[in-house]
């Protein structure tokens, strides 16, 4: 079985490649409406509270807004520029999309070494080999996160190559928006929450040790977010929308039989389940910022890459949508992004010294500067976030 064939193999290839051309973020606008920031406020959040501190800190006019100029994808702090050693980074699903433009744009600095934690470890040797990732600046190592087992061959597999870890990104993600009945990840939870939240609600949690070990001077863990999982966004609005509920589903196992596959304990849906699971994603980073942060002085955040509507996200969606959606994106919402420009935002949160605030939600405006996003309310409800937590570490078998 594949997951058996856990590989440790360091990258034996390197074929340089031609970048695509890169979209540039214009007015991120629709019939006057701004998408890329529009928000409703939820001023009951504590999110938003300690937003407002953090704003009256700064003095910021603007409460849900903080941006930030655009900086180099690596642009080292002055001081630290010629001790730092190479940076070494986790990210998951770096074998297309946003994982490996994000490890090609880590990579081409020269300032980091990509662990590319795949399902499909051909698949990640073609990938890295085409997007000429040199083979010193990364190393693939078998990860289905749809089996709790593998997430934990991972973590010894990678424990056993020696390397330290700095920065873990949570990135890899199904979506299933056409399916009829649910599938099941190998511990049965329903595949999509099963994999983009449990499998790296485990893997985030065993390697919170490595992270604490490192002496890097910054540390982080990037769990990969969506507007499309916050409901205080038009996206966040087209049906099915996000509702994680009184989490029984999740309660009972997600798996079909004795409870629902939905976190809501609803009917099957699995556009809502990947929505679902993305608010899942965004709660466990501000539940990690709560409980881990002061202690570890590890950095935890969440982001939106804006949408990257050629990727293989959508692989599973009917043929129309495939054609009509990137279009749709890029000369109607404005809010289509490259993924090679993608890959150079989840490399900013990844390595900027700018921005290692924890526990926040960044997003990109108009101009391409990150600022500090307002998650919905749902996504940023702390008694839910810590609901969620302890249910996943049931699941998962941590508690
Ligand atoms: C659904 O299918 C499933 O049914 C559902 O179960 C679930 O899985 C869901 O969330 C997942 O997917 C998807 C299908 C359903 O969606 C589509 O195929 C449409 C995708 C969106 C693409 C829209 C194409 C519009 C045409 C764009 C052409 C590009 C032209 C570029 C050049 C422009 C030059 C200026 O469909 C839907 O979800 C609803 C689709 C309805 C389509 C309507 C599109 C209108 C877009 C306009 C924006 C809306 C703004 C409203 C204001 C109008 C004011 C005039
Ligand atoms: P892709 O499908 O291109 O990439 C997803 C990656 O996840 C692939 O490498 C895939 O591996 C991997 N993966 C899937 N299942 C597993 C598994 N069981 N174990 C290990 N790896 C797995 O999609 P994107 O690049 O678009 O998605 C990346 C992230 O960005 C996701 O978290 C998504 O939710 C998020 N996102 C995407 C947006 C978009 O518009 N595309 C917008 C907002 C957020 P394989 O190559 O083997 O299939
Ligand atoms: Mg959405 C107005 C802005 C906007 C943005 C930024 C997105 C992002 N979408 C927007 C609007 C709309 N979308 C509108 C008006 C419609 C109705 C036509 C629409 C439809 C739509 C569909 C059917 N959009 C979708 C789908 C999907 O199947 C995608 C999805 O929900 O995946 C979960 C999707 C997305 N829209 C986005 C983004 C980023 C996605 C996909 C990726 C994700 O959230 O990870």
């Amino acid at each position: 079985m594949a997951l058996q064939a856990a590989s440790l193999v360091p990258a034996a290839f390197s074929i340089p490649k031609e970048g695509k051309s890169s979209v540039s973020l214009k007015d991120s606008s629709l019939f006057g409406i701004s998408f890329s920031d529009y928000l409703k406020v939820d001023s009951s959040s504590s999110a938003l509270r300690s937003k407002r501190d953090f704003n009256q800190r700064v003095g910021a006019v603007r409460a849900q807004i903080a941006p930030t100029t655009t900086p180099a994808v690596n642009r080292a702090a002055p001081e630290s520029k010629k001790t730092l050693r190479k940076g070494s980074v986790i990210i998951t699903g770096a074998s297309s999309g946003l994982g490996l433009a994000t490890a090609k744009a880590l990579a081409e600095t020269g300032k980091w070494h990509v662990i590319m934690a795949c399902r499909d470890f051909l698949k990640a040797e073609r990938a890295a080999k085409s997007a000429g990732i040199s083979k010193e600046n990364y190393t693939i190592i078998h990860l289905d996160l749809a089996s709790l087992d593998s997430v934990r061959q991972f973590v010894d597999n990678f424990r056993q190559s020696g390397r330290p870890l700095d920065v873990l990104v949570c990135n890899a993600a199904v979506y299933y928006p056409t399916a009829k009945e649910p599938t099941f990840t190998a511990e049965g939870f329903e595949q999509s929450v099963g994999t983009n939240h449990l499998g790296h609600f485990l893997l985030a949690r065993l390697l919170l040790d490595d992270l604490n070990k490192s002496d890097y001077p910054s540390k982080r863990v990037i769990i990969v977010g969506s507007i499309t999982g916050n409901t205080n966004t038009l996206a966040g609005n087209v049906p099915p929308k996000a509702n994680l509920g009184d989490l029984r589903g999740l309660a009972g196992g997600l798996n079909g039989l004795n409870s629902s596959a939905m976190i809501d304990g609803g009917d099957f849906d699995g556009a809502k389940a990947y929505k679902d699971s993305k608010v899942c994603n965004m709660l466990t980073m501000q539940e990690f910022h709560r409980r881990y942060h002061e202690e570890t002085g590890i950095t935890f955040a969440s982001l939106y890459p804006g949408c990257i509507a050629t990727t293989g996200l959508f692989r599973e969606h009917v043929p129309l949508f495939r054609a009509l959606f990137p279009p749709f994106q890029k000369y109607i919402t404005k809010g289509y992004v490259s993924e090679e420009d993608a890959g150079k935002r989840l490399a900013q949160v990844v390595s900027d010294p700018s921005l290692t605030k924890s526990g926040v939600y960044w997003s990109w405006n108009k101009d391409s500067a990150s600022f500090e996003n307002q998650l919905s309310q749902e996504a940023s409800d702390a008694e839910k976030a810590r609901k969620v937590w302890e249910v996943s570490e049931k699941l998962v078998g941590l508690a």
